[in-house]
């Protein structure tokens, strides 16, 4: 089918909080600088969760269009456009909704990952080109989302937006490695993958502490452990997330719901730290801005470094008294562990083939690709890290 329009299935989200249509779309032939992927495995993130919900600022519920969800997934290159060389087909990748081109001003710096070769059309849900490869079998446009549109048996994404990997790496796992799981443990910065900045890497024997233990959260987890962390809380709501957490390297466990009548999470955290001056490394990954507060507030006077990972809602804000930054803490962001999607996932691979990264203790759901409704329901049980989909 080189060059030629595919008909294929896809899961279409056409209004916010409706379940996804499963139905036969068209995908185009990429273009110049794009490729077509057949997806093999894709995972559902919470991220897809929220943009269904309509509560996403580039997807405001108002003007919600068609669109195929999905940014965390593996495949195989089927066909690719004029001008592509480091890709061909039959190449194993996987899919990169934080593109990296190697040539512009972000791309150059070795403190973020935040390419902006496709951003801007990528935010609109079109191709660099401002139109979709995705059409109803009608001839309606489709649009995209986060640059990878995972949720069909083919995608059309930019050649930035996608790397290639061995062909022995287990799919599934590969799959875990476009977003969640990679977002966590970069964020943590082992061996200065992703490295937050580098400067916010957790170090030998600091004290770390996780609000949210989802992928993201457990990765984060995995990735303080592996950094040497001395003490590392986990905190959630949700209590049957401990075991979970201790699994993947948590010292200790708070459910911020449960603590005695008087006390709050910033002070129990605080008397946790040896010093009783804060923990060192805090992370938000729940996309809830009183939790990102508290995360701030809980880390440490003069040197402590609190890391938003969560997305929050449309419009939410985040509040602290300045003081808490006058005395000298960091509170910082990061979009896909700051890894250099490109140049850094080989050091991904390698930390799973050495068991440093434990990607198969994050797939506790498989479900058939055309379970994807009944995928998001399993996200909003809390027994769920991630669901893969065999397609
Ligand atoms: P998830 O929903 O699986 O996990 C969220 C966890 O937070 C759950 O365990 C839940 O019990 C817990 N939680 C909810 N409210 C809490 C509270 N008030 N205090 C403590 N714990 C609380 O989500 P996920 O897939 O792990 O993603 C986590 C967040 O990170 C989401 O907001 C997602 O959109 C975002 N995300 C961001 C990036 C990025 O690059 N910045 C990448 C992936 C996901
Ligand atoms: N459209 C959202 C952006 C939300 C957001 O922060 N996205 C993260 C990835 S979440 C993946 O599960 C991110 O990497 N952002 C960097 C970027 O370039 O957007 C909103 O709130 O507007
Ligand atoms: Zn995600
Ligand atoms: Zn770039």
């Amino acid at each position: 089918s080189e060059g030629k329009p595919i008909e294929c299935t896809a899961a279409v989200a056409y209004a916010p909080n409706k379940p996804l249509t499963i139905e036969k779309i068209i995908v185009e032939a990429p273009k110049t600088d794009e490729i077509r992927v057949k997806i093999l495995k894709s995972a559902l993130c919470h991220t897809d969760a929220f943009t269904l919900s309509g509560e996403d600022n580039e997807w405001p519920a108002s003007d919600f269009k068609p669109v195929i969800l999905g940014h965390e997934a593996a495949g195989i290159i089927e066909s690719v456009g004029p001008e592509v060389t480091d890709l061909a087909v039959g190449d194993h990748v996987i899919l990169l909704y934080t593109a990296e081109c190697g040539e512009c001003k972000f791309c150059l710096d070795d403190r973020t990952n935040l390419c902006i070769k496709v951003r801007s059309t990528q935010g609109k849900g079109v191709m660099p080109d401002g139109t979709t490869r995705f059409k109803t079998l009608k001839g309606e446009p489709i649009y995209h989302f986060m640059g990878c549109s995972t949720f069909s048996d083919y995608t059309v994404v930019s050649k930035h937006s996608a790397v290639k990997i061995d062909k022995d790496f287990d799919l599934e796992k590969a799959a875990l490695l476009g977003c969640g799981v990679a977002t966590g443990f970069g964020a943590a910065g082992y061996k200065g993958i992703g490295a937050a900045k580098k400067q916010n890497q957790i170090t030998e024997g600091s004290s770390v502490a996780v609000f949210g233990l989802g992928a993201v959260g457990c990765s984060v987890l995995e990735g303080a452990r592996a950094a040497g962390a001395k003490k590392i809380i986990a905190v959630d709501t949700n209590d049957k997330k401990e075991e979970w957490a201790r699994s993947f390297g948590a010292t200790d466990f708070v459910n911020p719901t449960k603590l005695p009548e008087g006390e709050d999470i910033v002070s129990k955290l605080v008397s946790m730290s040896d010093d009783g001056f804060g923990i060192d490394f805090t992370y938000d990954c729940t996309g809830n801005v009183n939790v990102m507060n508290n995360a701030l507030m809980a880390s440490a006077r003069g040197t402590g470094i609190s890391t938003v990972i969560g997305v929050a809602p449309a419009g939410a804000q985040i509040s602290v008294r300045p003081f808490y930054l006058i005395v000298g803490r960091t509170w910082t962001g990061i979009a896909f562990g700051n890894i250099k999607g490109k140049s850094e996932m080989n050091k991904l691979i390698e930390a799973s083939n050495q068991g440093v990264l434990s990607l198969e203790k994050y797939i506790t759901h498989k479900r058939e690709f055309k379970e994807i409704n009944t995928a998001f329901e399993d996200l909003h049980s809390g027994d769920c890290l991630r669901t893969v989909f065999d397609y």
